[in-house]
């Protein structure tokens, strides 16, 4: 049985995949980290994205990713398959085997790498969007190429497009989306470094990359926002702010929160070529420097907490 995208709300971790030091899926630990990550009260799962390092996987090992999360989660929690690929029939065929695998909705970047025009986007979402029952999550990044608010818009008139992962930083565009879309349109904010404001002004979910390693700091943020209490919400999206940008500064940010995980004895594993690793010393450097923001900033993060306990 597979969940309804309705209750694919609040905290989504974008799923890293784990990597073994030879780069192979490591399908046990892949298990154990779900187990973790549903250990905390997280609104869904957000599989084989940019944070779950897709564009180095094969179609083929992403699609047994999918099996092996749909086999641990079953319906605890609403699954949605990042399905982008290179060509719509590739696409279409991932978003098929979602389907079946029973994930809650799809999603996917646009067509990305040459200039693809406005009528082309389109139609890439209307064909993988058309090929199975799933509601579509369309996923707006810079890394892919911003739509506009207009191209947004338009393709909430497809039947089945039923959202939009937002990680862009203007938030005004997401305040003209919910005004522009189809009554109950699912608007999430993909950009960690905006949750305070991206929970502020409504968004029904917040996706992202370091909601794999201090989800239980976000989850505050949001009951924060949600008690109306903005004081407590901007104070905890500071502190969150320094922790994403120690990961970004790594200069391999899934690597390093990778590095973060099996500090706290869990199963990150590692990132795959080209991303690099980190040698002995840079790990522990980084591990210190998360330790480091927790106390300064008193935030008692789960993970370091794990990270004492090792
Ligand atoms: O949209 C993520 N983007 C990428 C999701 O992975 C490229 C975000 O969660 C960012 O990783 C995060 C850090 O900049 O906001």
């Amino acid at each position: 049985m597979s969940r309804d995208i309705k209750d694919f709300k609040g905290v989504i971790p974008a799923v890293i995949s784990v990597f073994d030091k030879d780069e192979n899926l490591d399908e046990q630990g892949t298990r154990e980290f779900l187990r973790y990550l549903m250990s905390m009260d997280i609104g869904g799962l957000y599989v084989t994205g940019s944070t779950g390092e897709t564009w180095m996987m094969t179609a083929e090992e992403r699609m047994r990713q999918v099996e092996i999360v749909m086999e641990e989660v079953g319906d605890r929690v609403p699954v949605v398959v990042h399905v982008g690929a290179m060509s719509t029939r590739e696409a279409i065929r991932l978003a098929k085997h979602a389907e079946q695998f029973g994930a809650a909705g799809v999603s996917s970047v646009p067509p990305f790498y040459f200039k693809y025009n406005a009528d082309q986007i389109f139609n890439y979402y209307k064909d993988v969007a058309e090929a199975t029952s799933l509601p579509m999550i369309v996923y707006n990044i810079p890394l892919a190429g911003m739509m506009t608010v207009d191209q947004i818009i338009r393709l909430s008139g497809i039947e089945n497009v039923k959202g939009v992962k937002y990680t862009g930083t203007a938030l005004f565009e997401v305040m003209q989306i919910k005004d522009g879309c189809k009554p109950g349109f699912l608007v999430y904010g993909g950009c960690d470094e905006l949750g305070s404001s991206n929970i502020s002004i409504g968004v029904d979910g917040i996706i992202g990359s370091f909601y794999n390693v201090i989800a239980d700091h976000y989850i505050r943020i949001w009951n924060a926002v949600k008690a109306s209490d903005i004081p407590l919400a901007t104070k905890l999206q500071y502190q969150a702010v320094h922790v994403i940008f120690a990961g970004i500064n790594s200069g391999s940010m899934m690597a390093c929160m990778k590095v973060w995980l099996r500090a706290a004895g869990l199963p990150g594993g590692w990132s795959r070529r080209p991303f690099s690793n980190f040698t002995e010393e840079e790990e522990k450097a980084l591990v210190a420097q998360l330790v480091a923001i927790d106390e300064e900033d008193g935030i008692g993060l789960d993970l370091v907490k794990r990270i004492k306990a090792q």
